[in-house]
C-alpha cells in the first residue's frame, strides 16, 4: 500500500504507471534494511559491484556505457510555454510537443522492471528553505545515489503531508540510446523528465535538474536564489567564523576550495576552513535582513581524477565508506578504486572505466573515464561545517565569483556595489582547457556559473539578482568579488599557487567585508594593494612583484574584451536589465 494518501503525488504516480507499465512498485522508505537488500540485488544482477569491506565498507563500483558518461548539455531541454522564456542560452521545445516525443519514448519501458518512487528532500526534511521531490526510477543505481545525495523516505512524505508543491521526476532509462536521450525540464508544470541515460548528472533528478534548473525558476516566482555555489566557512583564530558562496564554471576546482586545507601558518594561528556545500546554494533573507544559504544536498558527486591526498584529502576521506564510484578503474589485487591522479602506483591487474582489462604500467589508455566520480555522504566529510543540518542555513558575507583567465582578471577584486557585483557575475567567463574537446583557450561566457543550469531566460535571472538587491539594506547585503586562481606568465607557468594558499586572498575578502582593510579603485572595482595578501611562507614561490603582476588591472586587455560582452548581451535583445546596460557602459567608461 501507497504509505501517502496525498492525491496529487498518487494520482500523478498512477498516470506514469499507466505510460511506462512496470512490473511492480516499490516505494522508498529510507530504512537501511531496504537499502541494503537493494544493493545486494544489484550486486547480484552484476549492476554494482561490491569493494573489499576492509579498505572500502560499503562502497560500490558501477559502470555506465561508454557513451554515457556526462551530462549532456545539447540534449537538456527548458520547456516554457515560449521560446523567450528559456531564452538564447537555453535548448527550448514547446512542452506540449516535447511531453509527446517523452511519452513516446517512455512508453512500456519499465516492462519487466521495477518502479522505485523516491521521496526526497533537497535541504532539511522540514526547513523553510528545503524543497521536496519524488523521483521515478526504474534504477537502483539511481536509488542508491540519491539516497546519498539527498534525504530520502518516509519522513519527507509525512512532511509534504496533503501539499501539491513538489517537483515531479520521471527517469527511465529505456535502452540507454543516446540517440533518444532527452533531459528535460518543465519549470511551469515542477516537472523533470529524463529518459535513455544512466548517468550520475543526467538521472540524480535532484541535483541539477531540479536544485538549479527548476529551483532557479522557483526562486525567481518566490523571492529566493538557486545558485551554482560552494558554501564554505573560515573560522579565524578569535572562533568567529564568516560564510562565503563561490559560483565557478566546471574544472575550476569547486570542491577543492569547498575543502581547502589552510596553509601551514594559517593552521598554526587557528585557522579553519568549514565546508558547507561543494555546488549548489539556496540563498534567502533571513529575518536580520540578512541573506542565508543553504546546501540542498547530502553528498559529493564529484570528479574522481585529480583528487588526492594532498589536492583535496578531504574529499577523498569523505569516500571511504558508504560511497559509489561511477566509471573509474577497478585493481582486482586488492578490490579497491583507481584513478588517474589518484597516486603514482597505477594497478597493473585492473579492469578500466570501459570494463576491459588494464594494465596501468604499460597501457596507454586511462583506466579511469575523465569525468568518473564518486558519490559520497556529507557526513564523512572531516572538514564539514557543524552548521551543515541548520534548517535557518548560514549568513552570507561575500559573492565570490571567478573564471580561468590566463591574462585578464586580476587575482581578485571587489565590485563596487550589488548591481556592480551582478555585472561582474553576468561577464564571467572562463578559458577552456585542454581537458575539454575542442580549441583550447577559447573564451566561454558562462554567468554566475549558470549557463546549463537556469532553468529560464538568462537576462531575467539577472534582474532577478537586481531586484534581490533592491530588498537588500546595503550595509547588510554580501559583497560581491571576482577571483582568477589562473593568472599565468608568458611562459605559461601559473603565477599562484592556489589550493590552499586560496586562503590568503579569502582573508583579504572578508576583511573587506569587515571594513578592515583599504584597496586601491580601478576602472573594474577595487583591487588589494600587494602588502595587503599576506605571502608569508610562499615567499619564494610568490616573490612581491608577481603579486603585484597578478593584481594589475590591464585597461588595454578589458578594452579588448569589451565586444564579446557586447555580443553576448546583443544575444538577449530587449530582455537585457536596463541595469546591465548601464553598468557595461560605465565600465567602457572607466576603461577611458
Ligand atoms: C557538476 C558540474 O557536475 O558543474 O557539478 O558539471
Ligand atoms: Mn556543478
Amino acid at each position: 500500500m501507497a504509505p501517502t494518501t496525498n492525491k496529487s503525488v498518487l494520482e500523478w504516480i498512477d498516470r506514469q504507471v499507466q505510460l511506462v507499465k512496470p512490473a511492480s512498485i516499490m516505494w522508498i522508505d529510507g530504512s537501511k534494511e531496504q537499502l541494503d537488500a537493494l544493493k545486494a540485488e544489484a550486486c547480484a544482477t552484476g549492476e554494482m559491484h561490491k569493494l573489499n569491506e576492509e579498505l572500502l565498507p560499503d562502497c560500490y563500483l558501477h559502470r555506465t556505457k561508454p557513451d554515457d558518461v556526462a551530462r549532456v548539455e545539447d540534449r537538456t531541454l527548458i520547456c516554457t510555454p515560449t521560446k523567450e522564456e528559456a531564452g538564447p542560452t537555453n535548448h527550448w521545445k514547446d512542452p506540449d510537443e516535447c511531453y509527446k516525443m517523452l511519452y513516446d519514448i517512455a512508453r512500456d519501458s519499465y516492462q519487466g522492471r521495477t518502479m522505485y518512487v523516491i521521496p526526497y528532500s533537497m535541504g532539511p526534511v522540514g526547513s523553510k528553505f528545503s524543497k521536496i521531490g519524488i523521483e521515478l526510477t526504474d534504477s537502483i543505481y539511481v536509488v542508491m545515489n540519491m539516497s546519498i545525495m539527498t534525504r530520502v523516505g518516509q519522513a519527507v512524505l509525512d512532511c509534504l503531508g496533503d501539499s501539491d508543491d513538489w517537483v515531479r521526476g520521471l527517469h527511465c532509462k529505456c535502452n540507454v540510446d543516446k540517440e533518444n536521450r532527452w533531459i528535460c525540464q518543465f519549470p511551469q508544470d515542477n516537472t523533470i523528465i529524463s529518459v535513455n541515460s544512466a548517468y550520475g548528472g543526467n538521472v540524480l533528478l535532484g541535483k541539477k535538474c531540479f536544485a538549479l534548473r527548476i529551483a532557479s525558476y522557483q526562486g525567481k516566482q518566490e523571492g529566493w536564489q538557486a545558485e551554482h555555489m560552494l558554501i564554505l566557512g573560515v573560522e579565524k583564530p578569535n572562533g568567529e567564523v564568516r560564510y562565503i558562496c563561490a559560483a565557478f564554471p566546471s574544472a575550476c576546482g569547486k570542491t577543492n576550495l569547498a575543502m581547502m586545507i589552510p596553509p601551514e601558518g594559517y593552521k598554526k594561528a587557528g585557522y579553519k576552513v568549514w565546508t558547507v556545500g561543494d555546488d549548489i546554494a539556496w540563498i534567502r533573507k533571513g529575518e536580520d535582513g540578512r541573506l542565508y544559504a543553504i546546501n540542498p544536498e547530502n553528498g559529493f558527486f564529484g570528479v574522481a581524477p585529480g583528487t588526492n591526498m594532498k589536492s583535496n584529502p578531504n574529499a577523498l576521506l569523505s569516500t571511504k565508506s558508504g560511497s559509489i564510484f561511477t566509471n573509474v578503474c577497478h585493481n582486482l589485487d586488492n578490490n579497491t578504486v583507481w584513478w588517474e591522479g589518484l597516486d603514482k602506483n597505477p594497478p597493473t591487474n585492473a579492469i578500466d572505466w570501459k570494463g576491459d582489462p588494464w594494465n596501468g604500467a604499460e597501457s596507454t589508455e586511462k583506466g579511469a573515464h575523465p569525468n568518473s566520480r564518486f558519490t559520497a555522504p556529507a557526513v564523512n566529510c572531516p572538514c564539514l561545517s557543524s552548521e551543515f543540518e541548520n534548517p535557518d542555513g548560514v549568513p552570507i558575507s561575500a559573492f565570490v565569483f571567478g573564471g580561468r583567465r590566463a591574462k585578464l582578471a586580476p587575482l581578485v577584486y571587489q565590485s563596487r556595489d550589488w548591481n556592480n557585483g551582478v555585472f561582474v557575475g553576468s561577464i564571467m567567463a572562463s578559458e577552456t582547457t585542454a581537458a575539454a574537446a575542442g580549441a583550447v583557450g577559447v573564451v566561454r561566457r558562462d554567468p554566475m556559473a549558470m549557463l546549463p543550469f537556469c532553468g529560464y531566460n538568462m537576462a531575467d535571472y539577472w534582474q532577478h539578482w537586481v531586484d534581490i538587491g533592491k530588498t537588500l539594506d546595503p550595509e547588510k547585503a554580501p559583497k560581491i568579488f571576482n577571483v582568477n586562481w589562473f593568472r599565468k606568465d608568458d611562459d605559461g607557468n601559473f603565477l599562484w599557487p592556489g589550493f590552499g594558499d586560496n586562503l590568503r586572498v579569502l582573508n583579504w575578502i572578508i576583511d573587506r567585508c569587515d571594513g578592515k582593510v583599504d584597496a586601491r579603485e580601478t576602472a573594474i572595482g577595487y583591487v588589494p594593494y600587494a602588502k595587503d595578501i599576506d605571502l608569508t611562507g610562499i615567499e619564494d614561490e610568490v616573490p612581491v612583484e608577481n603579486l603585484e603582476r597578478i593584481l594589475k588591472v590591464n585597461n588595454d586587455l578589458w578594452k579588448n574584451e569589451i565586444p564579446g560582452i557586447e555580443e553576448f548581451y546583443a544575444r538577449f535583445g530587449d530582455r537585457l536589465p536596463a541595469t546591465m546596460r548601464a553598468q557595461l557602459d560605465q565600465l567602457i567608461e572607466n576603461l577611458g
